[in-house]
């Protein structure tokens, strides 16, 4: 297995702008154009691909496709444990230590460990915070966890810190696809002064100001999905707010 991915990320000279494709939002033929439009931009360092709820089979088909039309790399960010495909080329290996549900913890882990060894999946090994971004999210709702409060920069700090500790690779705030308010700045101030591992931020990013002063509050890596849903064409303005 080729560990080349995470280190991608460590080494990397600029800060990291991931894509989020969510299987069940895109057809083929506009998820195809998407992807071609991606790779044109030259700006996308990732994509990312999963969701909480899936409602048709196609997770596989969808990486396979990606794979075939881009050369950027594929990263699983699974929902559950039905999301592993051996054509990615890494997989976050997402334990939710923001929440107390044990099967988010460590119980699906056990059910995907040998489906990953099989597929020969890099694993990134990422401590994911859910925090609270002002309404009820389908991965608040599916994992059965209550998200961190958004006022609450010391608990997300201590939290981010006890990952590292355990030896997590990465750190994944997360306020939920489609959040209302993304994360905290003042939280990810917090967060990035206790760690110093790469710190993703993610959830209800809607603009390049917020990447901006997402990357000043000390985000190594911005994710993006549901805006693209709707708007494909901004990705080069937000990949182009990285600083
Ligand atoms: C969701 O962090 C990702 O888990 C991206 O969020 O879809 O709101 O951009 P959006």
């Amino acid at each position: 297995m080729v560990k080349n991915i995470y280190s991608q990320f460590i080494d990397a000279p600029k800060k990291q702008f991931c894509v989020l494709v969510d299987p069940d939002k895109h057809h083929v033929d506009s998820l195809k154009q998407f992807t071609q439009q991606l790779s044109k931009t030259n700006q996308v360092d990732f994509i990312l691909v999963g969701g909480s709820l899936l409602r048709k089979n196609n997770f596989d088909k969808t990486i396979a496709l990606l794979k075939a039309e881009t050369d950027v790399p594929v990263i699983i960010f699974p929902g559950n444990t039905m999301q592993i495909s051996k054509h990615a080329d890494a997989i976050l290996l997402l334990s939710l230590i923001s929440g107390r549900n044990a099967e988010m913890l460590i119980g699906n882990h056990v059910l995907a460990a040998p489906l990953i060894k099989e597929a020969n999946l890099e694993t990134i090994s990422t401590g994911y915070m859910l925090i609270d971004g002002g309404q009820t999210t389908t991965v608040q709702y599916m994992s059965n966890t209550f998200p961190i409060p958004s006022n609450k920069p010391e608990i997300a700090a201590a939290t981010a810190l006890a990952g590292q500790m355990l030896g997590m690779q990465m750190i994944y705030m997360d306020a939920g696809s489609g959040a209302h308010q993304s994360v905290p700045l003042n939280m990810i101030k917090a967060v990035k002064h206790e760690i110093n591992i790469p710190l993703i931020i993610g959830g209800g990013i809607k603009d390049a100001k917020s990447v901006t002063a997402c990357c000043k509050a000390g985000a190594d890596v911005i994710v993006v999905g549901n805006l693209f849903e709707e708007k494909p064409e901004m990705v080069r303005a937000l990949a182009d707010a990285m600083v």
